[in-house]
């Protein structure tokens, strides 16, 4: 047997039968004769190759059909994959005591028979990824006390069963995934007591199998990728105490998180992405206080609301790409004073505050290329911290103004032109002192309209100090367009409104005074008689309207006139077919003669005439 060294990798021959001489790896060398033996080298069978590494076999991409015969017993690392291998037999390996690798990736393999991997106690990995499994038999794994990496994703497998894993005590990592699990039994996991990285991939199971999970006490990582799931229970994760880093991707239909979905974890690294989620889960969330990376990318998700995530306060990344966020508030990421990674690339934001982290100068890396940019003061701070911030190669562009759209930050220079990242301080549009008096009952509107650029923000402050927005609820609420409406005025509405309109270079106020005139109503027979609305002394852009419930004067007097509309044009309707029906009938004869039968004469008035029995009709 020689051994030589061709192009950095050891490859052995044996010389002496020509067609076993079988590869000469970079054709540069060749070999002619004597007998050289290393003490180390090993016999290789037909068809494989010994690598310099020793005690590793190379029999891949052979076309081997079963495993091959004579594998010196020293190997340690046996590489069989893409074959046509189909089946494996009981005691197939159990020559080989020092094996410590076995790759059968990219078989056929569809039958392992109970006792194929006997006597493998040195057995580390087992890769069996890319072949036709359709079950794991009980049993199949029996003695493979010191596996740690076992590999079967991509196969056909239907159902984990009961005790399918069970002598792998060793067991850190199995790699499931991309199979067609429906159905993962209660103890398919018992007995992976040293299990600490699971993934499921691409299976068709609808919820995660939490009693399955519940065995795997040292579970560090958990993968789900492509899971029909549509809900996280409460409890799912139950007893998986040492779980750090949990990934859920591409689940569509799971839109909804329960507070205590994560109940029981501890975890570092969270993701939950290509999901249908709509909010920031924040409720399922705030107690993983050690939580250092949330990826929630691809998510329909509009808006980081204000210090939300505060409770995380070990968060040093946040990815959120492919959304459809549309606003970061400002103290989004208040509190978090680890914070270094924003990840909002491919959102539909106009703007990220400097008020929206804890502290820009930990900020380390943004990602905030594929919004929508509006390059205005908002965005100065970003501009001016250019250089020190690390934009992962991809630069933000500005869409607006139009002067600077396309425009990538880095092509602004150090010394900006004064027209460029400016803000124009919001101002209220007809700004005037109002005094309004109202009826109590009666509604009352206010209108504040502002300009600026960026477009203010409008805000009404009630007469005792509280602020007024689009939440509020009951009788005073603001309208679509930000104006303020108080319905059924009551005393104590009086006061001072004012209105406030605010964006990022300065705010502008208005007050508006408002009375609430009382009055007296007088009940007759459970009739509320109202006094009618008198017009009101003041004639500024606040409209008004009287409202009684449940009806108005002016729906009264609609009715009432709809009514009589109606009427009339009935009576009338009658009127002309009773005309046309009376000149249908031919002739009118305007004469009538009617006869009767006088009564008998009466003793009062013995007078009557029996001759009056008649008399003539006529018809005008
Ligand atoms: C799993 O889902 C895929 C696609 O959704 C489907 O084609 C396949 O038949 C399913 N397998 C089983 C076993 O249900
Ligand atoms: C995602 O959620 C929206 C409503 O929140 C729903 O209309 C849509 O059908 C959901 N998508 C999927 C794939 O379930
Ligand atoms: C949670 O995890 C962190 C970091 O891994 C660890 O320091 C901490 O002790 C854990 N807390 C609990 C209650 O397990
Ligand atoms: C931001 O997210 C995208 C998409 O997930 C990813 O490709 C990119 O590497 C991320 N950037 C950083 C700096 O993490
Ligand atoms: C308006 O501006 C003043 C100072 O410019 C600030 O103190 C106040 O908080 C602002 N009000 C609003 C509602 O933004
Ligand atoms: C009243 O508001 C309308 C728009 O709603 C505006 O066109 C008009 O100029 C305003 N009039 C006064 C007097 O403020
Ligand atoms: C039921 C009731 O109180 N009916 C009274 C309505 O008012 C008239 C006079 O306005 C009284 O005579 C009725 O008794």
């Amino acid at each position: 047997i020689y051994v030589f060294q061709g192009g950095g990798k050891m490859v052995c021959m044996e010389s002496l039968d020509p067609k076993r001489v079988w590869t000469i790896q970079y054709g540069t060398i060749l070999l002619t004769a004597g007998v050289l033996l290393l003490g180390s080298a090993l016999s290789c069978p037909i068809k494989c190759e010994c690598s310099n590494r020793e005690g590793f076999l190379l029999c891949d991409h052979k076309r081997l059909t079963t495993v091959p015969t004579g594998v010196p017993p020293e190997t340690k690392n046996l590489d069989l994959s893409n074959n046509r291998i189909k089946n494996l037999n009981p005691d197939e390996f159990s020559s080989l005591w020092h094996l410590e690798e076995l790759d059968l990736s990219e078989n056929i393999i569809s039958n392992i028979e109970p006792g194929a991997f006997n006597n493998l106690l040195n057995l580390q990995t087992l890769k069996l990824r890319r072949n036709k499994l359709r079950i794991i038999p009980a049993g199949v794994f029996a003695g493979l006390l010191n596996l740690t990496i076992l590999d079967i994703s991509e196969n056909e497998i239907v159902v984990f069963l009961d005790h399918a894993f069970k002598d792998l005590l060793n067991l850190r990592t199995l790699d499931a995934g991309d199979n067609q699990l429906v159905f993962v039994s209660r103890q398919a996991f018992r007995g992976l007591q040293s299990l600490q990285q699971l993934t499921l991939e691409k299976c068709n199971l609808t919820n995660i199998p939490s009693e399955a999970l519940s065995y795997l006490q040292n579970l560090v990582i958990l993968r789900f990728k492509r899971l029909n799931i549509n809900s996280v229970p409460r409890n799912t994760f139950k007893g998986l105490d040492r779980l750090r880093i949990l990934e859920i991707d591409q689940c569509p239909s799971l839109d909804n998180l329960v507070p205590n979905s994560f109940f029981g974890l501890n975890l570092t690294s969270l993701s939950i992405t290509g999901c249908n989620l709509s909010s920031i889960p924040f409720e399922s969330l705030k107690h993983l206080v050690y939580l250092q990376y949330l990826d929630l990318s691809y998510n329909p998700i509009t808006v980081v609301h204000e210090k939300m995530l505060s409770d995380l306060l070990r968060l040093q990344e946040f990815h959120l790409v492919g959304g459809k966020l549309v606003s970061i508030a400002p103290s989004a990421f208040k509190g978090l004073s680890s914070f270094r990674l924003l990840n909002v690339s491919s959102n539909i934001l106009r703007t990220l505050e400097e008020s929206a982290f804890h502290s820009v100068g930990n900020l380390e890396t943004l990602r905030l290329d594929g919004n929508p940019l509006a390059c205005d003061c908002r965005l100065l701070w970003l501009i001016r911290r250019k250089r020190r911030l690390n934009f992962d190669g991809q630069q933000p562009a500005c869409a607006t103004p139009l002067e600077v759209q396309g425009k990538q930050f880095k092509d602004f220079s150090d010394v900006l032109s004064p027209k460029d990242f400016t803000c124009e301080k919001s101002r209220i549009l007809n700004k005037r002192y109002q005094r309004v008096i109202v009826k109590e009952g009666n509604t009352v509107t206010f209108t504040c309209s502002g300009v600026g650029n960026p477009t203010p923000t409008i805000s009404w402050v009630s007469p005792k100090q509280t602020i007024i927005n689009s939440n509020t609820k009951g009788r005073i609420r603001i309208l679509p367009d930000e104006g303020l409406e108080i319905r059924y005025a009551q005393i104590q509405d009086g006061g001072t409104y004012s209105c406030t309109a605010s964006n990022a270079a300065g705010n502008d106020s208005v007050s508006i005074q408002l009375e609430v005139k009382g009055y007296t109503p007088v009940y007759i027979n459970r009739t509320l008689q109202l006094s009618p609305a008198q017009p009101t002394p003041y004639s500024t852009n606040t409209s008004m309207s009287s409202r009684f419930f449940p009806l108005d004067t002016m729906t009264l007097m609609i009715a009432m006139s709809m009514g009589s509309v109606c009427f009339f044009s009935s009576v009338s309707i009658c009127f002309f077919f009773i005309f046309c029906l009376s000149r249908g009938k031919g002739n009118i004869k305007h004469n009538a003669q009617i006869e009767f039968v006088p009564r008998p004469p009466s003793i009062n008035n013995p007078a009557e005439n029996v001759e009056d029995a008649k008399f003539t009709m006529k018809l005008i």
